[in-house]
């Protein structure tokens, strides 16, 4: 039995204000079943830090540098988001992949970067509206998912994979239940063939999660949690979807 996870991207959005609302909405919430995390701008990690301090809720970011130091204008190291306490660093988000033309190999490297400091990669994947359309979903996620496995070698166990339907990301349309599991059974496949503790790794379901379709997201048996954006800004909706989880 996998223990679920929920995580939040907050992708570019909050101020201090709004920030120390919702955390201490999420943390007054506790006790939960389910893993619980919240991954926040970098610039907010210090007070995220600070805000979740004793509580069993994690942190971490939304992206990571393939670099551990250098001249890299911009860049945050896996090193330098260890000492801020991270968890976690999404890496491959489509919003990434997609705006700043991260190639599935620069994708892996960031992955790797992260597990060597510690952090655990949560690993997006996903298909665009007409690369579903083209038939074409099992061989894009299984490409992208691919490039990690080879890249990341005796550590592919240790991180986190997270199916993204891009066509579903922010758009209010999520992929049915069964829709979802079908890629989520064929990502556990491939992690199989690569590692002994596939049965151990979450892969969460990411796009439009909301409070009224989490739980029978969940419910599907590779489902093990969410990555959620939109509706982890209110922590009302985002403790909805975690008790959704447990
Ligand atoms: C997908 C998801 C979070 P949303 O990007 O990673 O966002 O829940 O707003 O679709």
């Amino acid at each position: 039995m996998r223990r679920k996870l929920v995580a939040g991207n907050w992708k570019m959005h909050g101020n201090h204000s709004a920030n120390a609302e919702l955390l201490a909405g999420i943390v007054a919430a506790r006790p939960f079943v389910c893993d619980v995390a919240v991954c926040v701008p970098f610039p907010y990690l210090s007070e995220t830090a600070v805000a979740l301090a004793g509580s069993d809720v994690r942190w971490g970011a939304q992206d990571c540098s393939a670099h551990e130091q250098g001249a890299y204008t911009g860049e945050v190291s896996a090193g330098m988001l260890h000492e801020f306490g991270c968890r976690y660093a999404i890496v491959g988000h489509s919003e990434r992949r997609a705006y700043h033309a991260e190639s599935d190999q620069l994708v892996a490297d960031k992955a790797k970067a992260a597990l060597a400091r510690g952090i655990v990669p949560i690993v997006c994947v996903g298909e665009t509206l007409a690369q579903r359309e083209a038939g074409e979903t099992d061989a894009v996620v299984k490409r992208q998912l691919s490039a990690v496995i080879h890249t990341l070698g005796h550590c592919v166990g240790e991180m986190v994979v997270a199916y993204e339907p891009v066509w579903a990301i922010g758009t209010g349309k999520t992929a049915t239940p069964e829709q979802a599991q079908a890629v989520h059974a064929l990502l556990r496949a491939q992690l199989r063939a690569a590692t002994a503790h596939a049965d151990a790794m979450p892969i969460l379901y990411g796009g439009s999660v909301k409070p009224d379709n989490a739980a029978t997201l969940f419910a599907q048996p590779d489902i093990d949690g969410g990555l959620i954006g939109g509706a982890s800004l209110k922590a009302a909706d985002f403790v909805a979807i975690c008790r959704a989880a447990g």
